[in-house]
């Protein structure tokens, strides 16, 4: 598969392992996340010839999760690994425990694979991971090159329901399985909140009423923050046998700021990114998204520069999108996010250091892989 043959090739691994140590532990780690995956999925496809399924609709949901799970950039997978790691301090893992973290952190793929599927036809979104989207690539069973179009929304129903068949499958007899299942259905909803607040910011085009940084912040805290950075530090928690809220408490304090600074990116490199690099082509100008670029355009153009805005934000012609960017250079949009940028990573390296409660390396390590990406 790509991921093996991105992060894996024998050579590769062979060659980091002599030269480095650190980045022989690094690639041991991925190598370790991305050997389970083929398990996983095996686990899920041998139950459908139980349930009477034909071969080719076996073959489409082999190829939903693997076009789909498989392929990203892991970081949320492997968090909960690295965490547990942490959380144990100096304690080695079993094999075991680092099978069963690391089958957390391919939940947590599977969802973010759900959401995406179902994100880029909402966003109406062109290509994914560097090729179409999966509800833009043809439909395997169509005889005439159809697409698989709206069968892309029931299939990503199918990738939610594998996270709680493998949570079973792995889980059942542990002692925090209700609050893993807990967690998983309290995370899907927030962020189910967060894209209905998202999707409803779009379509008053002209109208910037709506385009305020409270109101921005909101959309990201639930859209992307509770999933891609609360969710895998807390499964990770659990397998600790951690219990005291508290603890919980903090972690989302620190893991809820550091989700909006990774949607922050995500928005900046919507525009500004390279879409060879991002592996997906911005979009957020067209549909009239409440981004942070236009939310802080807004606030510091000039009268002109926002009525001209107004005039061409949201609108599906790359006219009028070479128009919104030129503005934004005109306001140095870029300027403005860096030194967002820096001033976002100070005051979380500062929150981080007054927490006691749990080691600071949980947070910091998180935040020196997201800190300036340019992915
Ligand atoms: C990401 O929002 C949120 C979810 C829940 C997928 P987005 O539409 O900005 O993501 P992307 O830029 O990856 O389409
Ligand atoms: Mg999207
Ligand atoms: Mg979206
Ligand atoms: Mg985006």
């Amino acid at each position: 598969t790509s991921i093996i043959s991105s992060h894996l090739s024998q050579e590769n691994l062979e060659a980091e392992l002599t030269m480095n140590p650190t980045a022989s532990k690094k690639s041991e780690e991925i190598a370790n996340f991305v050997e389970i995956f083929p398990i996983l999925k095996a686990e899920i496809l041998k139950d459908l010839p139980l349930m009477d399924m034909p071969k080719d609709k076996i073959e489409w949901i082999d190829k939903l999760i693997e076009i789909n799970v498989a392929g990203g950039k892991m970081n949320r997978g492997l968090t909960v690994l690295h965490s547990l790691q942490l959380l144990v301090e100096g304690r080695t893992l079993t094999r075991s425990e680092i099978f069963k973290a690391n089958v957390l952190g391919w939940c947590v793929e599977w969802l973010q694979a759900f959401f995406l599927v179902a994100d880029d036809i909402m966003d109406q979104s062109i290509t994914r991971r560097g090729q179409p989207c999966w509800y833009r690539q043809t439909n395997p069973s169509s005889s005439n090159n159809s697409l698989i179009g709206n069968i892309a929304i029931n299939d990503s129903f199918i990738l939610e329901s594998c996270i709680y068949t493998l949570i079973k499958k792995y889980f059942r007899n542990e002692p925090y399985y209700a609050d893993v299942l807990d967690i998983f259905h309290e995370t899907a909803y927030q962020t189910e909140l967060g894209q209905l607040l998202d999707l409803t910011t779009q379509p008053n085009r002209g109208d910037f009423s709506m385009f305020t940084l409270d109101t921005y912040r909101r959309i990201v805290k639930y859209k992307t923050a509770y999933y891609s950075f609360y969710l895998p530090v807390a499964l990770s928690m659990l397998m600790a046998g951690i219990v005291s809220k508290p603890s919980f408490d903090t972690a989302r304090d620190i893991l809820l700021p550091m989700g909006e600074y990774f949607q922050i990116q995500d928005d900046f490199l919507d525009c500004y990114g390279e879409p060879s690099v991002i592996g997906k082509i911005g979009r957020d100008i067209e549909e009239n998204k409440c981004s942070w670029l236009i939310c802080q355009a807004i606030l510091n153009g000039t009268p002109a520069q926002i009525a001209l805005l107004k005039k061409h934000y949201g609108l599906d012609s790359k006219v009028d999108v070479e128009i919104v960017k030129r503005i934004y250079n005109e306001i140095d949009i870029q300027k403005i996010f860096r030194q967002y940028e820096d001033q976002s990573y100070g005051q979380l390296v500062e929150k981080i250091k007054l927490v006691k409660i749990m080691p600071q390396e949980v947070f910091l390590k998180l935040l020196s892989r997201i800190y300036k990406r340019e992915v």
